[in-house]
């Protein structure tokens, strides 16, 4: 296939999986809308109808709960093909959605969107809505200044093994019966296993039992850790923030400071033995036994360090294609079971954007590469095998088709 080729199907995948004002990330697996995904749609959209990429914004922000929290699943419509569904989270909000968050992107890609496209009016609605969210992640997820996560699924990186010494101490014994869903559209070894969903339902059921009463979760929950990825993510949302502030003549001084305050934090999850910023649990203090793409995320948040780009760089280079989730030398490492190593063409393009802002035009020029090959040669996947680029996962991805429109297939990016 050509290039021109691809971007038209590239296209003609984000307008199939569009469901009037939202696209899910593809048929059958996930039938609903979820939060990063729906940033990375639209600035796909942008590409070819600005308008549309500010809808799908529009329609993420119209789910956000009155504590500012924006869900990372809305059940605009019902559907019975993928469990946990509306009636298993219980939050009992219209529309229906879960009850926890995802990687707060939005005002990183809303910036770059306005950046190509315009749309002054469109961003000016959303910037309230937007800070209310950023304050959220204050509030009731960073209780120690860096960013942590109530829920693997609230990572957006669900089984990576940045997670596991809190999934350890998760008894996901009683969680009863229930059936799971995604092991019928795709192949079982391809992702979590039956301990982490009994675990991940036990969660659910939790927050769940307390109405989502956010205190009890971050005070009781069984499961809280630090997640460098969105402590990362945070940081450069904030900042965008603060920008899309000044561009509207509002005050940037709130989301400046809580940038600061998180970078201020990022001490507390540096660990010492991996030499890298690394995803530590809040209860017990124990770090994760990996570096992941996590730490790779720092550039998106001005975070260099010469000692972790070293072992960033090594973790590049035992692989072929883009940056894998989990380091290669790691045991843990497998290379198609979804966040345990296989590279993800949405985490490539939030690296890019960090190394881009850092100068480095000759490693985001090589990780465009990579990334592009992966799609040329696999098609719009989910994820791929870092080491053969075997395609992993849901086929006809939304983001993985956004991403080819909006950065791997762009010398201008
Ligand atoms: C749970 C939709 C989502 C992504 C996540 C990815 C996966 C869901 C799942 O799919 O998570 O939220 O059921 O596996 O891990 O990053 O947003 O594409």
């Amino acid at each position: 296939m050509t290039m021109t080729d691809l971007d038209a199907t590239a296209r003609e995948i984000l307008r199939g999986n569009d469901r009037g004002g939202y696209t899910i990330p593809t048929a059958g697996l996930y039938p609903f809308q979820w939060n990063w995904d729906s940033a990375f749609a639209a600035w796909g959209f942008s590409t070819f109808d600005p308008d549309r990429a500010w809808t799908e914004l529009e329609t993420l922000f119209s789910a956000q709960w009155d504590t500012g929290m924006v869900p990372h699943i809305v059940f605009h419509k019902e559907d019975d093909g993928y469990f946990p569904g509306p009636s298993v989270w219980g939050p009992g909000t219209t529309p229906a959605s879960s009850g926890i968050s995802q990687p707060p992107v939005a005002a990183i890609l809303a910036r770059k969107i306005h950046d190509s496209v315009g749309g002054t009016e469109r961003l000016r609605a959303l910037y309230p809505r937007m800070l209310a969210w950023h304050r959220w992640w204050r509030d009731w997820r960073c209780p120690e200044g860096v960013a942590c996560v109530t829920h693997p699924w609230e990572s957006g990186r669900d089984n990576c093994p940045d997670w596991d010494p809190g999934m350890a101490n998760v008894d996901g014994s009683q969680v009863g019966t229930y059936t799971r869903r995604d092991t019928g559209h795709v192949d079982a070894s391809m992702r979590p296993g039956k301990e982490d969903y009994d675990r991940y339902i036990a969660m659910v059921q939790f927050g769940r039992a307390c109405g989502w009463d956010q205190k009890t979760i971050l005070e009781d929950g069984p499961f809280l850790m630090a997640d460098p990825a969105i402590t990362f993510i945070l940081i450069r949302a904030n900042r965008d923030l603060a920008a899309i502030a000044e561009t509207l003549g509002e005050d940037p001084t709130e989301p400046l400071a809580m940038a600061a305050e998180i970078e201020a934090a990022l001490p507390s999850i540096w660990n010492d033995e991996l030499q890298a910023y690394c995803a530590r649990d809040a209860r017990t203090g124990e770090f994760a036994s990996a570096i992941s793409s996590g730490a790779a995320l720092g550039l998106l948040a001005g975070v260099e360090n010469a000692a972790m780009e070293e072992k960033l760089a090594a973790m590049w280079d035992r692989v072929r294609y883009g940056i894998p989730s989990n380091d290669p030398a790691a045991d843990s490492f497998d290379p198609r079971r979804y966040w345990r190593g296989p590279t993800w063409p949405v985490v490539n393009a939030l690296i890019a954007i960090g190394l881009t802002s850092a100068g480095r035009s000759a490693e985001e020029r090589r990780l465009r590469k990579e990334t592009a090959e992966l799609i040329r040669s696999g098609g719009f996947f989910e994820y791929f095998d870092p080491l053969d680029a075997t395609p992993c996962g849901g086929d006809r991805f939304t983001w993985t088709a956004a991403i080819w429109l909006a950065w791997a297939n762009r010398e201008d990016a």
